[in-house]
């Protein structure tokens, strides 16, 4: 399986409300997407996946649709999509828009429905319950917090929402419900797009027995997400999806299948299983999150130092298990993950640079189509609000309302957490240069712009021969043009050790050497003998160039890659 124009791509994923505002109102727009598209071009992108910008109340940034076939008055009109697929395919780019199949908002008119009557037609296209004994049908918390079950007075009985409130989950048991889904990607395929980014797909399907599941200790609910996640039904939706819609195009698909083990994996994206082309999964993402140390939270908001051989090993596991069967992605991260550059990176001023490129450099030379998140690269970071008003996420007001208001927690621990791990720290104005509101808009931004703006801004990455933004620029430069970097195998080497990270890839008769230091300070290694008595060109590195050799003094965040000679 090789040649596919998706297997040669390097996707950038935007946030259409942080990337650009074209009309001054404060929130980003698809037509500030079309004034940027040259900017992404010039880095190497081949592709861009938007994030959702359907009719909708923003209860969760737009992931709350209300309307599949409307685009937000918020982001333009469907006039302005449709020059976006123009301008893009006159430059040879695609389109991948994100595609929201797991729940609607409760004001879309399906759910307006179902609310009324219990014999409404529209009824089962969600998932009601009666409850328990005056309390919900189970004890299993939803993933943004607090039950999966809201009350509804109007029929006495329960919905499911495995989000917020108002995102109640749709009923994938209903033949017609589906088939008013299939309708819609027909739609916006006809539309002109390249692929869908399938939004939250793994938990399509959902345990219908509903039993309660045992709660930890300090918490009210039950984080049993395997009731809703993965479940085998899945793959049956997903292969009727394929079968009366997918197969009708020659389109991309990612499907977003958080939790996923690796058996999972291959089961959607295998290339004899006629699922999804790929999928995103975020093992790497969550290495260092340690539940116990605060069992009073949901574990996204707990964490430990990072062990270095914890996050080689699951990127490996992937990147080898995968190998020859089914089709990887890479990533660090996306609009809900903290910045990579603050998590797994250094953004000191000191060493900000140095360790972006390190981290750049581990990821795009693995196997996979590359994805990258806006702003990583020119090196943006978390951000550091202090005032819990200053964030906009609904993830976060949950957490602070069950921890703070109910004094589970302290203020201060719980601002601290949302500093490191909320999905606020990615969603930011996009930071074009050091004028009025980082260039992004003329007016008072919906979030803050992040203050070291002045600093950390496209401007400069272009002006700085040395930047970030032209370091990247190399490296998909390099992917591009290099069929082992595309097809290549991986092998891991020193899985072990605390502060390498070594790797090869490898195709017919060509070998690469990632070699790289994952932290600030100055690491003496002793490379495998079968690496290093090889003679070996450098491709790029980020600090000045020195030869392949058996022991080696690598400096804080430094990272090379030779191609063997
Ligand atoms: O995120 C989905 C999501 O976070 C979970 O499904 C994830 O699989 C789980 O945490 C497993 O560990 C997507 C969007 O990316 C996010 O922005 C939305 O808020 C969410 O779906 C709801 O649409
Ligand atoms: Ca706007």
């Amino acid at each position: 399986m090789h040649g596919k124009w998706w297997q040669e791509a390097v996707i950038y994923q935007i946030y259409p409300k942080s990337f650009k505002d074209s009309n001054n109102d404060g929130i980003g727009d698809i037509q500030g997407i079309i004034e940027k598209l040259d900017y992404l071009k010039d880095l190497g992108v081949t592709a861009i996946w938007v994030c959702p910008f359907y009719e909708s109340p923003m209860d969760d940034q737009g992931y709350d649709v209300s309307d599949f076939y409307k685009v937000s008055n918020d982001y333009g009109t469907l006039t302005d999509i449709q020059k976006l697929i123009e301008e893009l395919h006159q430059r040879d780019m695609k389109l991948i828009i994100d595609l929201v199949l797991n729940h609607t908002s409760d004001e879309h008119p399906w759910f307006v429905e179902s609310k009324k009557t219990k014999d409404n037609p529209y009824r089962d296209y969600y998932i009601w319950h009666k409850g328990k004994d005056g309390c919900p049908p189970t004890n299993w918390e939803s993933f943004f917090g607090g039950s999966v079950w809201k009350y509804d007075e109007i029929t006495d009985e329960y919905y499911m929402h495995i989000f917020s409130e108002k995102m109640p989950d749709l009923n994938w048991n209903h033949a017609q419900m589906r088939k008013d889904i299939y309708r819609m990607m027909h739609w916006w395929l006809n539309q002109g797009v390249d692929g869908f980014r399938i939004d939250a797909v793994a938990h399509l399907d959902k345990n219908c027995n509903f039993v309660n599941r045992s709660i930890p200790e300090g918490r009210l609910y039950s984080p049993c997400y395997d009731e809703f996640s993965n479940r085998p039904k899945v793959h049956k939706h997903i292969q009727e999806m394929v079968k009366d819609v997918l197969s009708f195009y020659d389109v991309m698909t990612v499907g977003e299948a958080g939790g996923a083990s690796l058996d999972d994996a291959l089961k959607y994206c295998a290339y004899d299983r006629n699922e999804f082309n790929m999928i995103i999964s975020f093992d790497h993402c969550w290495v260092d999150v340690d539940p116990c140390s605060a069992s009073y939270l949901p574990s996204k908001w707990t964490y430990k130092s990072l062990h270095l051989p914890d996050l080689k090993k699951s990127l490996a596991k992937y990147q080898i298990n995968l190998y020859g069967k089914a089709w990887n992605t890479i990533f660090w991260s996306n609009h809900d993950q903290p910045r990579v550059l603050s998590h797994y990176g250094n953004d000191s001023t000191a060493y900000r640079k140095k360790s972006a490129k390190m981290l750049g450099t581990v990821l795009y030379f693995l196997g996979g189509t590359p994805f990258i998140y806006q702003g990583e690269e020119i090196g943006m970071t978390n951000v550091s609000f202090t005032n819990i008003d200053d964030y906009r996420d609904i993830e976060i007001f949950t957490l602070y309302k069950e921890t703070v208001l109910n004094h589970i927690s302290t203020k201060e621990d719980i601002i601290d957490r949302i500093q490191k791990r909320s999905r606020d720290n990615a969603r930011t104005p996009m930071q074009w240069d050091d004028s009025k509101n980082a260039g992004f808009s003329q007016s008072e931004p919906w979030i803050k712009v992040n203050p070291n703006y002045i600093d950390i801004n496209v401007e400069d990455n272009l002006l700085d021969k040395g930047s970030i933004y032209h370091y990247y620029q190399k490296i998909f430069n390099i992917r591009q043009n290099t069929k082992t970097l595309i097809y290549g195998d991986f092998k891991l080497y020193l899985e072990e050790d605390e502060n390498i990270f070594l790797y090869t890839r490898s195709y017919q008769e060509e070998t690469y050497i990632v070699l790289a230091n994952f932290f600030e300070k100055t690491i003496d290694v002793v490379l495998p003998e079968e690496i290093c008595w090889k003679k070996a060109e450098i491709m790029i590195c980020n600090d000045i160039e020195k030869p392949l050799s058996r022991n080696m003094k690598l400096h804080p965040y430094e990272a090379i890659v030779y191609r063997i000679l």
